[in-house]
């Protein structure tokens, strides 16, 4: 200790604190030198490598980006005027940069359907490549994650590495759930002015029975059977529209997946006809099928074109197309009006064959 012209104590430095940790290549460093001693002690390399990319301040400071991997020894002199000045020998390892892997949200994937899994690796520029950990349960395709069965899904992601870059690896665990199995069905329509109109089909009917779902409405052209799945189809096989003898019933056009929704286009299906419209390996895994019965002016679904039917049609004459009442458009015109009305009751007495 030196008194010094004004009195006040001064002592030379010595460093205080742990010595600097490493760091990661193109990843922002900072680490703070710190010594005893009065007056306030300033630091300097006065010897050695610092990682290129950081420099040491006045104040103790060693910060910045490293732009090389390796491992650099220097020595560190703090001084305040005071003797001795104090030194420390250090070295300060760059690693490569880390490259942690993020994924996207985690797809609903049921077996017999897919989703997109993403993921977003680190700045190599190399790929992220997924894979499956559990290929009884998902298996994977690019970034495509295909649902086999029932059970935990375990994706794992790799990114190489180089040599500035370490390799990165991730994991991705999620539930494949249910079955692929047909969630709602509709006959549907497209009236002018309004759009589609679609006519639930009752799923619960599973044979030829009058019970079946009648659509009502009459139509040359347009018709469309909707089966919707609770996740995207990834493909489909056969399409079948057939009667009670198993004998085909007019001509399935086109048949188009988007979403969850099998859309099947049909031609020339005659009045008064049940049919059985069948989807075969939909998603590779489902065969789904449902009955519903042709009968126009039949909007009561009872298989028989009745009084009760009549007045129906005659309660919803001009009001506007809703999701409720547009299956009462039975010409598919675009309004419900006496046109509908007269073609309802000359069917009257009529009985699904
Ligand atoms: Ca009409």
């Amino acid at each position: 200790m030196v008194a010094s012209a004004a009195g006040h104590a001064q002592t030379a430095p010595q460093f205080t604190g742990n010595p600097p940790p490493g760091g990661n290549f193109n990843t922002a460093y900072s680490y703070t030198f710190t010594a005893s001693g009065t007056p306030a002690p300033t630091f300097a390399r006065t010897s050695g490598t610092l990682p290129p990319g950081l420099s040491l301040s006045s104040g103790g400071v060693l910060s910045g980006t490293p732009t090389a991997v390796g491992s650099y020894s220097s020595v560190i002199t703090t001084s305040n005027g005071v003797s001795p000045a104090a030194t420390r020998n250090i070295t300060v390892s760059i690693q490569p940069k880390l490259q942690p892997i993020f994924f996207g949200p985690y797809p609903q994937v049921m077996a017999g359907s897919s989703g997109f899994l993403l993921a977003a690796g680190g700045t190599s520029g190399n790929p992220v490549s997924l894979s499956s950990g559990t290929q009884s349960v998902c298996t994977i395709s690019g970034s495509l994650v295909i649902g086999i069965s029932e059970g935990t899904c375990i994706i794992l992601a790799f990114q190489a590495g180089n040599a500035t870059h370490a390799a990165g690896t991730g994991t991705a665990i999620f539930e494949v759930v249910g079955v692929f199995a047909l969630t709602d069905a509709f006959s549907r329509l497209t009236h002018p002015g309004f759009g589609d109109c679609d006519v639930p089909i009752d799923l619960a009917v599973a044979d030829f029975s009058g019970a079946a779902t009648v659509e009502p409405r009459q139509a040359t052209s347009g018709r469309q059977v909707v089966l919707r799945f609770p996740a995207a189809i990834t493909g489909f096989g056969a399409v079948t529209v057939t009667d009670v003898n198993d004998v085909a019933v007019g001509s399935v056009e086109n048949v188009t997946g988007g979403g969850g929704d099998l859309m099947i286009s049909l031609a020339d299906i005659p009045d008064g006809k049940r049919v059985k419209v069948t989807a075969n390996n939909v998603s590779g895994a489902t065969t789904a099928s449902v009955y519903l019965n042709f009968f126009a002016g039949d909007t009561s679904s009872s298989g028989l074109v009745s009084a009760a039917d009549i007045s129906a049609q005659k309660i919803r004459r001009n009001q506007p197309l809703s999701a409720d009442n547009c299956r009462f458009d039975v010409n598919v015109s675009g309004a419900i009006d006496n046109a509908d009305l007269v073609q309802v009751r000359s069917r009257s007495g009529q009985q699904l064959p």
